[in-house]
Formats: C-alpha cells, structure tokens, sequence
C-alpha cells in the first residue's frame, strides 16, 4: 500500500488536526495540486514530465539535492518498471519523499523531555525576525497548560526592545522572567536565569537569545558561553537548543541552519510561518541538510498554532487535505 492510500486510511478513521490542513493550505496548493495536474497532463513519463517535476519540486523548497535524488530514483524506477504511469510515479515520489525524513531517523515524540526535579533548558536560535519570542511565548504557553512552572530568560540583550517584548509576553501568559540591564552579556543573563531556576525549583527554563548576523566564530563563541554556564549551574538538566527558522525565506533559511548547526549542537529545529508560505517543501530539505529533527511548527499567529510536528500530519496537510476520498 503506498503512502497516500496509507494516509488516507488513518485519517479516514482518524480527523486530521485542523491547524496542519489550515496551515498547509498554500503549500497543498502549490505542490499536490500541481503534482495531479502533471500527471493529468503527461500520462506517460516523458522527459517533460521530469522537466516540470523538477520545478514544482524545486518550487516548492524540496532542495535542490533531494529533488536531483527524487528525480535520479524515479528515473530508476521508471527503467525498471516501463509500464509506470504518472499517477503512480506521483505516488511512488510520496514515498519517497516519506523515506527521505525518516531515515535520518523518525523521532516519534517531538515535546521537550522533562527529568525529575531539575529543569529542563531549551535555547531558543536563529537570526532576527523568524520567531523566537513568539514561539517561546507559544511554547511557554503549551508547557504552562500542562501544568509545568516556566521561566524565561530574556537573552537578548542586543536588540532594541526585545526584552521588552519577552517582558509583555511573561505578563501575559504569567509566567516568571529574568531580564538583564539592557546590553548585558547574555551569558550573564544566561547564568542569572539558570541560578533562578534551580533555586526555585522551575520544570523549564527557556532562553533568548540574540540573533544578529555575526560571523561564525562570534556566534559560536556566544552560545558556547550561555552553554556552558548553565551547564555549570545546571549539571544534571537536560539542554535543548532549537534552531528557529522563517519558512517563508526559503532555502536562505536552509543557509542560516547549517550556519547555526555548525557554529553549535541542535537538538531541533522549529519552522514558523508555514501558513504564509507555498514551500512547504522546507521541512524536507531542512531535514535532508542539517539531519536535525522539525519539533515544532508554526501554523499561524495564535498561541495553539506552534505545534508539534507530526510527519503523518504534515504529509496528510500537504498531499490530502480535506478530501480523503
Ligand atoms: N503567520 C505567522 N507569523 C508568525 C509565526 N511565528 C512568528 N510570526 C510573526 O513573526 C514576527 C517576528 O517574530 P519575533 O518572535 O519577534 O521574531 P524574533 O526576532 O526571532 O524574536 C512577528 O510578527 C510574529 O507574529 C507563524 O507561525 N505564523
Ligand atoms: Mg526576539
């Protein structure tokens, strides 16, 4: 049974969460919607309908080295078996696209981990603009909801306003914060923020941090400090550092990832914006060129639109929809 018909079943029994079908609205559009035209128009599998593939792969922000991939097995495939339609070289692609994220290794719970009494440390990267605050706000409120005691860092000291912004967000959703004066080392707020939780017993810190563009030795430097000065006051927390990317950059934020993966060790990524991008296709290339699992991903502006990522869900969103007929 291949990946579609597999998909459509579990949802046939199982509804579909809304937000993933809402959220991967443009991308449904842009890919699946395409991917049946194609095989409308080209039933057999000429160079033209590998032509177009190629383009609505690379469109899509699949990479270009997993679409050369795709592209090279299917072609494979296709001297194999002759007889292969474009329907079922549609179908076949899924699959593979499927095979492509979990070989790296399916993580199946993507939530933070907890551990009895210590806190657990979640370090929020990435460069301006892509959503850290908002997904620490949105994250903060998930772990809040569970029953968990949370505190915030405001790390970043660098950027007008920001501990601001962290601020307004703690006030809201009640949660504690410790902030810094402004252009304070974020080590140091780093450190006051861990020495903060352990001593009032907190489930989970989460720490900003800066994004400014730096070069690689700087950024390197400045999360290795906030690193190892929690993990002095913190020996026994586990430490999480996701990566927060925009989705609507595209492959530049396939760029930043390797940047950030290479300059510190990343347990996630998180992806926003998925709802105003068509690319989709981004989780699949991330995934391809940095190997860390997608966590989380933003589907929107609400507090309940940061959600974990659930592969099924997100195939289903991007290749179904509604219609599970
Ligand atoms: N539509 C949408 N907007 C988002 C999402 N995540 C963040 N944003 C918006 O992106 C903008 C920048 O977010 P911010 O948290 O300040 O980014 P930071 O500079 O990385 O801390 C804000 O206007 C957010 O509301 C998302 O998943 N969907
Ligand atoms: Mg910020």
């Amino acid at each position: 049974m291949g990946l579609i018909n597999f998909l459509k079943s579990k949802f046939g029994k199982k509804k579909p969460e809304e937000n993933y079908v809402k959220g991967l609205a443009k991308s449904r559009a842009a890919f699946s919607d395409r991917l049946a035209l194609l095989a409308k128009k080209h039933a057999k599998l000429t160079p033209e309908y590998f032509e177009e593939l190629e383009t609505i792969l690379i469109e899509s922000d699949v990479g270009v080295s997993l679409t050369l991939r795709l592209i090279d097995e299917l072609l494979e495939k296709s001297k194999e078996n002759p007889n292969l339609s474009s329907q079922e070289a549609n179908d076949e692609l899924i699959d593979m696209m499927f095979v492509s994220y979990v070989e790296k290794g399916e993580s199946i719970v993507n939530e933070l981990s907890f551990k009895e009494g210590v806190p657990t440390v979640l370090l929020m990267e990435g460069v301006n603009g892509v959503g850290k605050t908002t997904s620490i706000a949105k994250l903060a409120y998930r772990y809040k909801k569970q029953g968990k005691k949370i505190l915030l860092a405001a790390g970043d000291t660098f950027r007008a306003g920001a501990v601001e912004q962290l601020s307004i967000w703690a006030s809201r959703l009640e949660v504690d914060i410790v902030k810094g004066k402004p252009n304070a080392d974020p080590a140091s707020v780093a450190f006051d923020g861990a020495k903060a939780a352990r001593e009032g017993h907190y489930d989970l810190l989460i720490v900003d941090t800066a994004g400014r563009q730096q070069t690689k030795a700087n950024l390197m430097n400045e999360l290795g400090k906030i690193r190892r000065v929690i993990a002095r006051e913190l020996p026994e927390s586990p430490i999480e550092a996701f990566l927060v990317i925009d989705a609507t950059t595209g492959q530049n934020g396939v760029s930043q990832a390797k940047a950030f993966a290479e300059a510190s060790p990343l347990t996630g990524i998180v992806i926003t914006k998925m709802d105003g991008t068509s690319k989709g296709g981004i989780i699949l290339s991330i995934r391809d060129e940095i190997g860390a699992p997608v966590r989380f991903i933003g589907l929107g502006e609400k507090m309940e639109d940061l959600v974990e990522f659930d592969l099924d869900e997100y195939l289903h969103a991007l290749l179904v929809g509604d219609d599970n007929g």
